[in-house]
């Protein structure tokens, strides 16, 4: 592994402008199950099955039961060293953009501050009638609560069939368009339009790292890859950056 380290210092050296695209592999460290694997959410439900309005509006109880039980895993994870090897990344690089498709919140929690959330947050809410965002849910005994709209109240996450933000899909293909290096951590870049991100690096000439457990669709674009857990790599890249950085 050291000479890819090495290999992959070498071409950091003139690098301004880092990107850093994750997904659910990189909080899988902990303790978040992601969504194909083994240990994947809930396995008599495919998240795609639970992650939609229509199952929203046919059984409102059961999805936001399904949230409710994400948010106790989650309450209760920590950032793993690859949370926090990525909010070292932020302070190492004169401009950086983390770009993710987690809910989970953990990035924040590891101090990156420079963090478009592609799918939302899990710990805000909206009105599924009027769209009012909620950070703290209103006292009520339904399940799931209702907005005094009498709109229920949804998890404010992007479901599949959903558009994503405005504002954060343009800030993501902004930054994925200039950025001269992109780490793609921890996803099976298969869920659209966030898995188009890399190409559109590549397209603009960014040196492409991706940092997976498996090959993906995109392991044929990119220029490094560390088949590793990201926990055990990032911070083992980040450590070396620094080194050479300092000297
Ligand atoms: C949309 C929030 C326009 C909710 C999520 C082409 C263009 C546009 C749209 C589409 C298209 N083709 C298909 C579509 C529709 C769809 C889509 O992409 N479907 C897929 C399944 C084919 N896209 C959409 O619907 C998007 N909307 O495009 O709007 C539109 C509007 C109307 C009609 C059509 C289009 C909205 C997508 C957002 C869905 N919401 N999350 C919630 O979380 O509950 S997606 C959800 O799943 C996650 O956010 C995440 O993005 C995705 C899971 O992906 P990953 O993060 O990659 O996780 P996964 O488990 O798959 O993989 C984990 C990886 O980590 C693995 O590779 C594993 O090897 C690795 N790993 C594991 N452990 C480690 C590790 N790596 C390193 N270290 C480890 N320790």
């Amino acid at each position: 592994m050291d000479k890819d380290i090495k290999f992959l210092l070498e071409k950091l050296k003139d690098k301004k402008y880092l990107v850093v695209l994750t997904g659910a592999g990189v909080s899988a460290e902990s303790g978040i199950p992601t969504f194909r694997g083994t240990d994947g959410l809930w396995k008599e439900f495919k998240s795609e099955e639970l992650a939609t309005p229509q199952a929203f509006s046919q059984n409102p109880e059961l999805v936001w039961k399904w949230y409710e039980h994400r948010r106790e895993i989650i309450k209760k994870a920590e950032p793993n060293p690859a949370h926090l090897a990525v909010a070292r990344l932020e302070e190492l690089f004169p401009e950086f953009m983390l770009i993710t498709q987690n809910i989970d919140n953990l990035h924040r929690k590891a101090g990156n501050k420079k963090i478009v959330e592609l799918h939302g947050n899990i710990f805000r809410y909206r009105c599924s009638n009027d769209g009012r965002i909620f950070t703290n849910l209103p006292e009520s005994d339904e399940i799931p609560p209702r907005c005094e709209c009498g709109g229920y109240i949804r998890p404010d996450v992007v479901w599949f069939g959903e558009s994503l933000p405005e504002d954060a899909l343009n800030v993501a293909f902004q930054s994925s368009s200039s950025c001269d290096v992109m780490f793609v951590v921890g996803t099976s870049a298969l869920v659209q339009p966030a898995a188009s991100l890399p190409a559109l690096a590549k397209r603009n000439g960014s040196f492409l790292v991706e940092i997976n457990l498996e090959p993906t669709p995109i392991s044929s674009i990119v220029d490094k890859s560390f088949f590793a857990k990201a926990g055990e790599i990032l911070p083992e890249i980040v450590t070396k950056l620094c080194d050479t950085m300092s000297s």
